[in-house]
């Protein structure tokens, strides 16, 4: 018999691999989702068009995003005879994938206003299939975006060209942001962190001197930034009330850089095709953009767009890595059957589609609010839940990707974790939606100071919303009541119990009640998409997640009460310090 294994000869048998095909295609729940969010004809013009760059992600983009993940950038400090040159080099894929972002109108979808209040809802759905497969060219796009809506709502003429470049579709044009915010002392308390100083000339314009910590896309042709305005005696204010937003180009007319030493590239888990730098500002000129003193709320309005970008990359990453394992379940033979076939693979894979599904709606309920607020037609209502669910849709999706993503590397088994399958990539790149753009628990805080300033009425207004719109599902689907009443009761808990929290406590708190926030608005969401579709899937999908809702109550109740030491004694234990 000639054995299979010999000379050349590696055997017979090769897995066949995951094909990913046309991502929007491929997503089922998306469509629906955007169809029952649209008006018809909106719909329609929308779909072809996703269905036209689902197909350029195949065949075009993909590819380009992989050459990037292959050639990430380097720095070129200085030349041969030492003298300073600070150029970034990044791949051909790379400067490739800003020239389709502006021809796509990434950015520009969301301020054409082509279809009125939905125009987010476009721009949006084109991020969430782009994302995977941009070679994190996404991330630029979203500070991009931030800048963008930071200069429009400021409305000053004298900056009309950088906006309009911003929002450009003709990639000769197209310019990309930077966000400089963190410095070596702090990246969450920038109140604190920022050393950075800002000197007045005598024609109105400022230079900036400082250390910005992480720069993502090193390379953006301008960036908004913090810093501290010195007066004539070289005195500057602390904390928050001292930071000013400013903004500056990064190169000058001649090209050369702004005063701008780029100190080094970082060395990072994942988003390696991104060049995130540090960077030495030596009398760099910037222009004030803020009332001085302001900085932080200024810039805010860029947090809160970029927020929203990276809840879109959290979800994408799940939808990706469901897309490929989903794909590969059908194909991959274990004990004599396709894995697809075992109800244990298809209940793991079912978690992780129903988490995908969860912060798709919430993503697309705070992009539809979005839309609302730039048509001038959101409620006061509207305004305060969309304060509230911003931070938490970013930090629920960010976190709970983690552990879907991780789980879609172990579909594949040992592949998962093989490099060049492109898979382990998908995790790498995702670990950094929780911490970037504010941490886990930064932003839980963040959403209980967005309730505070509210004067509880954020969360007042989220049970309103989800009273009438509960009702509803209830009119249309009796059978859905107990459904409906089990998030009515999780949510009427949650505001009794930390209506009564010390401040103290409910910072202690302030995870779980933010996660519960996520859950309990991504249910409504679930039953709401759930009753409009009449789709088999996404009422199975709803009845899933509502029975998973964490128990309020009880997850206050068992929280360690705030002046116990257990915890810290517990964490402490040996340290010896
Ligand atoms: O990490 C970065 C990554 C860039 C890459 C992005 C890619 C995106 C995804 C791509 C696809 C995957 S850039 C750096 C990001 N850094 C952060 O996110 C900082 C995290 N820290 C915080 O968010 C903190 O909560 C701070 C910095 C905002 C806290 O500062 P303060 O000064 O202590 O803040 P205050 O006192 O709470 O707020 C000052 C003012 C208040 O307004 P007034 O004075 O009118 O009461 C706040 O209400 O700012 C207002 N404010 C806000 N308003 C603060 N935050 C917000 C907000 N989110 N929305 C509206
Ligand atoms: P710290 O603030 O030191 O946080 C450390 C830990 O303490 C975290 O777990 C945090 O949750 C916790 N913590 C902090 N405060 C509290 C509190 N009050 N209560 C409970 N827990 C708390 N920044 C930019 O400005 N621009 C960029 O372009 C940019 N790009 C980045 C790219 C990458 C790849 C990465 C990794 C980071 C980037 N950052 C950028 C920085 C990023 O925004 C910060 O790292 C992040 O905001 C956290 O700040 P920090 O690193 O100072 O962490």
């Amino acid at each position: 018999m000639r054995s299979a294994f010999h000379h050349s000869k590696i055997g017979t048998f090769f897995q066949a691999e995951p094909r990913l095909g046309n991502p929007y295609a491929g997503d089922q729940f998306l469509q629906r989702l955007l169809k029952r969010l649209l008006p018809a004809e909106i719909f329609a013009d929308i779909h072809s068009d996703l269905m036209r760059l689902g197909k350029r992600i195949e065949d075009e983009i993909d590819p380009l995003g992989i050459e990037c993940e292959m050639n990430p950038p380097s720095l070129n400090q200085t030349d041969p005879w030492g003298k300073r040159l600070d150029e970034v080099v990044t791949s051909r894929a790379w400067k490739r994938m800003k020239d389709i972002s502006a021809e796509e109108g990434i950015v520009a979808s969301g301020y054409e206003r082509k279809y009125g209040e939905y125009s987010r809802i476009h721009q949006f759905a084109k991020c969430l299939i782009f994302h995977p497969s941009s070679g994190l060219y996404s991330c630029p796009l979203a500070m991009t975006d931030g800048a963008a809506k930071t200069l429009e709502v400021l409305k000053l003429p004298q900056y009309n060209e950088v906006y309009s470049r911003l929002t450009s579709r003709d990639p000769s044009k197209f310019w990309s942001s930077g966000q400089w915010m963190t410095e070596r002392r702090g990246g969450s308390d920038v109140a604190n962190g920022t050393e950075t100083v800002a000197v007045k000339q005598t024609d109105g314009s400022y230079k900036l001197f400082g250390y910005k910590w992480f720069s993502s896309a090193t390379d953006a042709d301008i960036s908004l930034t913090l810093a501290r305005i010195v007066d004539d005696k070289g005195h500057a204010q602390e904390g928050s009330s001292g930071l000013s937003m400013f903004l500056l180009k990064t190169r000058k007319e001649d090209g050369s850089l702004n005063n701008i030493h780029v100190m080094k590239l970082k060395n990072k888990l994942g988003t390696r095709s991104l060049p995130t730098g540090e960077l030495l500002l030596d009398s760099t000129d910037a222009e004030l953009l803020s009332e001085p003193g302001r900085g932080v709320a200024c810039i805010s309005n860029m947090l809160n767009i970029t927020r929203l970008h990276n809840t879109t990359g959290s979800i994408s990453a799940m939808r990706r890595v469901i897309l490929l394992a989903r794909d590969y379940s059908m194909k991959r033979s274990c004990f004599g059957s396709k894995i697809s076939e075992y109800p244990l693979h298809i209940d793991t894979l079912a978690d992780m589609e129903l988490e995908c599904r969860a912060g798709t709606v919430l993503l697309f309920e705070l992009v539809r609010f979005l839309g609302l607020q730039e048509a001038g037609k959101a409620t006061e209502e509207e305004e305060l839940i969309f304060r509230l669910l911003t931070p938490v849709a970013k930090l629920f999706t960010a976190k709970r990707s983690m552990g879907v993503v991780s789980e879609g590397l172990e579909c594949f088994g040992g592949q998962g974790y093989i490099e060049d399958t492109g898979i382990p990539a998908i995790l790498r790149n995702n670990q950094v939606t929780p911490i970037w753009e504010g941490t886990t628990n930064v932003l839980s805080l963040d959403m209980l100071r967005a309730v505070a300033k509210s004067r509880g009425k954020a969360f007042l207004s989220l049970q309103s919303a989800l009273t009438r719109r509960l009702g509803n599902v209830v009119e249309k689907r009796k059978d859905l009541q107990p459904a409906c009443d089990r998030l009515l009761k999780e949510m009427e808990t949650l505001i009794e119990m930390a209506s009564k929290f010390e401040v103290s406590e409910a910072m202690a708190r302030a995870r779980i009640i933010a996660f519960a926030v996520g859950e309990i608005a991504s249910g409504m969401l679930l039953l709401e998409q759930a009753v409009d579709t009449e789709s088999p899937t996404d009422l199975h999908a709803a009845r899933r997640w509502i029975k998973n809702v964490t128990d309020v109550q009880k997850k206050l109740t068992e929280a360690d009460p705030v002046e116990s030491t257990n915890s810290f004694d517990m964490v402490f234990d040996g340290y010896l310090g």
